[in-house]
């Protein structure tokens, strides 16, 4: 038994996020969690609500509530959600807690201490009525290129040209509407990132393992241009992480706060802290601290491709630049874009389909089953009514599915509901462990490698190898003449729904539980040996017929959901 800490990037508070999110972080990451705990590993997984930064400060000045207030509501909203798709994080942790609060100052103390922040003196734009500094995106005005009047400081949303506050004709405050703006000096703490690259260079070269995504995203940051640049970890946003703390050593800082990047990573530290804090588990120590036990864990994150630059470079700067024994991430596991139907998802729009509104259409695992098997590994990925249609059709409905409604059917009808005895196993029964104990290695292989597709599909063929295995045996036919032959195969086939729960639990949680409630059985042991494993449920004990384990989706009900999620124009 080993140890393995799984964080998923943890998404933004403001808003329910889109398939595309779900899959691009803590889908994956749940796969992997689910299936190491089924292997019978020690398994911490954590996610939380980043919850500081301009966006959640502005998404709650449109809701009209107080920041706090706001993220509060919202991260109950996600946790929901995250129950809803069965997402097994042992905390879902927030951002904007005391731990993180401490654990980021701490950091940034460590950092200066070791002579890796430095003091930038900036010329930024000073709203007078607002009495203060605005973020870029404060600032609103007319568009230089191409003449929108609500074009923002740091880019345009007309013509998407990438600005800087000063570009923008008529400059007024997005807080207030005043135009009495004015440039003034104010300090920022840089991070010296630039300080770091050797070291950063010599361990992303160190991962050979990693994905071709992940480590060519963090070489051309690390390269190109004028390599690494220093970053500014500070901001003038009230909501947040306060930079000026008793013991800083600088002063003057106070109304900045960090910047949400900068405090966000921290919180996979904090978020084990919340979990002790929480009272489910009693040291956080032994998952974080290589001093303290840490150093046999082993440490994979999960994240879209847009966040692989703060995993690979910013991250580790702040966590080895502290000089202190903290573990560091030993895989990142990334991933492209998921498009939705000849475009892309939309929030301003409401185009494509958001967590809330798939859970209020079909049940957890039919979505989830979808995004895995075609999760965006190697290139971005597109979701579409009609290939979902058939994937739940197909994979679902029609192979695993339907294997279940059979054999249990057919054993009610014939034997009654309790596992057959018949006779002992023939040469097709001894073929089909043999073919199965072959594909269930090739399958734990892609887990482990984490190749979400791949994987997929071998637990597809899994499943495939059963209906063939099923349909060459023929026990409604053999039943006629040879009852004891048939039993003895209905008794594998009923073994085989046991074998296809653990494995199929970490893609479908709620089919495996339904799967095994029906079987009457608790072992979830992973086979070790899957002729052993095709026996388990001896002749005699009983199980019930469960209800149909998956629908199928009608071609009326595509229709209407493709029109209705296809978003405003
Ligand atoms: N909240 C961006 C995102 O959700 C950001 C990830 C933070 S991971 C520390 O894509
Ligand atoms: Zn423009």
């Amino acid at each position: 038994m080993a140890r393995y800490l799984i964080t998923s990037a943890i998404p933004y508070i403001n808003g329910i996020k889109h398939l595309g999110n779900l899959v691009g972080s803590q889908l994956p990451a749940d796969l992997h969690a689910r299936y190491l705990r089924g292997r019978g590993h020690e398994v911490l997984f954590l996610c939380a609500t980043d919850e500081h930064g301009t966006p959640a400060e502005l998404a709650a000045a449109r809701a009209g509530k107080p920041v706090a207030e706001y993220c509060a509501e919202m991260h109950a909203v996600q946790a929901r959600l995250s129950e809803g798709f069965r997402l097994s994080f042992d905390h879902f942790g927030r951002s904007s807690s005391p731990q993180n609060h401490r654990l980021t100052q701490h950091f940034a103390l460590r950092l200066a201490e070791a002579g890796l922040i430095r003091e930038v003196v900036e010329r930024q734009m000073y709203s007078v009525a607002d009495g203060r500094f605005l973020p870029d995106r404060y600032i609103e005005g007319t568009c230089p290129n191409c003449g929108f009047d609500g074009a923002r400081g740091d880019q345009c949303d007309n013509c998407t040209k990438q600005l800087d506050p000063t570009d923008l004709i008529n400059p007024r405050s997005a807080v207030s509407g005043s135009t009495d703006l004015e440039l003034r000096e104010t300090r920022h703490l840089y991070l010296r990132q630039s300080a770091m690259r050797a070291r950063l260079a010599e361990w992303i070269d160190s991962k050979a393992d990693w994905p071709v995504l992940t480590t060519s995203i963090a070489r051309k940051w690390l390269n190109d241009g004028e390599g690494l640049q220093d970053r500014g970890i500070t901001r003038d946003l009230d909501w947040g992480v306060p930079v000026q703390f008793a013991g800083a050593p600088w002063t003057g800082m106070e109304g900045k706060v960090f910047y949400v990047w900068f405090d966000a990573p921290i919180e996979y530290i904090a978020c084990a802290q919340e979990w002790v804090a929480a009272g489910k588990g009693g040291d956080w120590e032994r998952w974080w601290r290589t001093d303290r036990g840490a150093g046999d864990v082993t440490y994979v994150q999960f994240m879209g491709k847009d966040n692989v630059p703060f995993h690979t470079l910013s991250f580790p700067s702040t966590i080895i630049g502290s000089g202190e024994p903290w573990k560091l991430v030993d895989f990142i596991k990334s991933f492209n874009y998921l498009n939705y139907d000849g475009g892309q998802f939309s929030t301003s729009r409401g185009r494509g389909v958001f967590m809330d509104q798939a859970l209020a259409i079909l049940p957890a695992d039919y979505w989830r089953w979808w995004l895995l098997s075609h999760a965006p590994e190697n290139s971005d990925a597109e979701f579409t009514w009609e290939n979902f249609q058939a994937s739940v059709n197909k994979d679902l409905a029609d192979v695993l599915g339907n294997l279940v409604s059979r054999v249990t059917k057919f054993c009610r009808a014939k034997f009654g509901e309790a596992v057959p005895a018949g006779g002992a196993w023939g040469g097709r029964e001894a073929a089909l462990a043999v073919d199965l104990g072959a594909r269930v290695r090739a399958y734990e292989a892609q887990m482990d490698a984490i190749e979400v597709r791949k994987a997929a599909a071998e637990l597809r063929a899994i499943w495939v190898a059963g209906n063939e295995y099923l349909q060459a045996a023929a026990p409604w036919s053999v039943v006629k003449s040879d009852p004891a032959v048939a039993a003895a195969q209905v008794r594998v086939a009923l073994n085989l729904i046991r074998l296809y729960a653990v494995l199929s639990r970490p893609f479908l949680p709620d089919a495996a539980e339904a799967m095994m409630a029906a079987l009457g059985c608790t072992d979830w042991a992973w086979p070790a040996d899957v002729g052993a494993a095709l026996a388990v449920l001896p002749a005699g004990h009983p199980f019930v017929t469960p209800e149909v384990l998956f629908r199928k989706i009608t071609d009326e009900e595509r229709a209407d959901w493709q029109a209705r999620f296809a978003g405003r124009r």
